[in-house]
């Protein structure tokens, strides 16, 4: 039985791949930041009481910003494989915490490898980074592959960049099988709630449910390449069980303004809007809804924009290669962006049903 270590393994894609690595047959460990209040909704399925025998998947306390907890977990689990999975993860928010961020994605990535070669681990533990397309950030060259100069433009870009190459450095420094998924944005119905295609899809549902009235958005010209993270975490365990080490882009090809991922999703609640105004002004209104089940008026000024969003230094398009990811690891994405939105609308419109009717029966 192989043994896999997640870092992250709460977050979105934590919570898929550690799913994906049971189906196989692995025994998994992951780590857990201690917190306040329960944050393991996105595992509580696949969570296994302690008490059992032959447990498969276990959990443990950690955090990337402390060595010694690293070290000793890698210790005591001794890895055939770590995907280190675990970062603050918002772009927006790095500008406000931008030393942490840097603790956590940049030098935590160094305190994994670190630990692996002390502990004498480089011939046994491969390991994946999760690398990013925001590498990529002012555009250089599109479509973005692997060897796209990099031009990162926010802290957390800057942060993903020093673990991108110290995962490189520690590659040919050392011989250890360390690899870099450069993986595009991928959404699912699990993804953190302050992204921007879940913030939409919430968003919508909320408002076709008569929840909320008008949904805030920032930077609607954005362009993003978005995948499925179902998809995306099959590549990482993909990239690890190559002959050689090596870095991929994992994209789907595609790319799709903000703007027109809102109009995705209203359309999956029978409703149709129209963007007019510029800059600041600019706002999407109803013009025709044919699902009467849900609150919406035509001439409903759905969308407004609020400078607050706005990034100070943005990244404005991306768009990514995968030839490589397709030619090398037969890795091809299943999910296309209307099967996307489709499966996230379906998943908030049915969360905030089960909320307005919790709510309308409270004693
Ligand atoms: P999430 O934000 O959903 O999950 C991040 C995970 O990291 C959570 O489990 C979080 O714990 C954990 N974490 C945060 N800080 C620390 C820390 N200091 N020590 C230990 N764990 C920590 O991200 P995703 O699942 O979407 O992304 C996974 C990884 O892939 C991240 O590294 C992200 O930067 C990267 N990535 C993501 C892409 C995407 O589009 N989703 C694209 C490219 C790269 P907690 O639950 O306690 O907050
Ligand atoms: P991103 O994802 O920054 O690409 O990073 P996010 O969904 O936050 O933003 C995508 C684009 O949408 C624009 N935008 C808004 N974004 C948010 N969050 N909220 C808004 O209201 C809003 N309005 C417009 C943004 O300006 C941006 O251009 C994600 C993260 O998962 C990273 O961890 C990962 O590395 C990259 O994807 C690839």
């Amino acid at each position: 039985m192989k043994t896999a270590l997640i870092t992250g393994v709460t977050g979105q894609d934590g919570a898929y791949l550690a799913e994906l690595l049971l189906s196989k047959g692995y025994m998994v460990h992951g780590i857990k930041r201690r917190s306040s209040l329960f944050n393991t909704q996105r595992i509580d399925h696949i969570y296994e009481d302690p008490h059992i025998e032959n447990q498969h998947f276990k959990l443990h306390y950690g955090d990337l910003s402390d060595s010694t907890n690293l070290i000793r977990i890698i210790q005591e689990t001794q890895p055939d494989e770590i995907y280190n999975l675990g970062a603050m993860s918002h772009v927006k928010v790095s500008f406000d915490t931008p030393e942490y961020t840097a603790n956590a994605d940049g030098i935590g990535t160094l305190r994994i490898l670190e630990a692996v070669r002390l502990l004498g681990l480089t011939k046994k533990t491969k390991i994946y980074q999760a690398s990013t397309s925001e590498l990529y950030g002012l555009v250089q060259e599109v479509p973005q592959k692997e060897t796209t100069p990099f031009y990162p433009r926010s802290p957390y870009a800057v942060a993903k960049m020093y673990a991108y190459w110290i995962t490189v450095n520690y590659r040919e420094a050392y011989d250890m099988f360390a690899c870099n998924g450069i993986l595009f944005n991928h959404e699912s119905p699990r993804r953190g709630e302050t992204f921007v295609t879940r913030k939409i899809t919430r968003g919508v549902a909320q408002m076709a449910l008569g929840l909320q009235d008008t949904l805030f958005m920032g930077n609607i010209d954005s362009q993003r390449d978005w995948g499925h993270a179902k998809d995306y975490v099959e590549a990482m365990w993909l990239i690890l069980q190559q002959e050689k080490p090596e870095d991929y882009v994992i994209s789907t090809g595609v790319t799709t303004t903000v703007r027109d991922f809102i109009k995705m999703a209203f359309k999956e609640v029978g409703v149709e809007v129209a963007f007019s105004g510029e800059g600041v002004d600019e706002v999407a209104v109803v013009v025709s809804t044919s699902n009467p089940e849900y609150s919406f008026t035509v001439g409903q000024v759905v969308v407004k924009i609020d400078p607050t969003y706005f990034r100070p230094t943005e990244v404005d398009l991306l768009i990514g290669d995968n030839t490589k990811a397709k030619t090398k690891l037969g890795w091809e994405p299943k999910y296309n962006l209307e099967m996307l939105v489709k499966e996230m609308m379906e998943a908030d419109v049915e969360l905030f049903k089960k909320e307005k009717h919790l709510k309308a029966h409270a004693k």
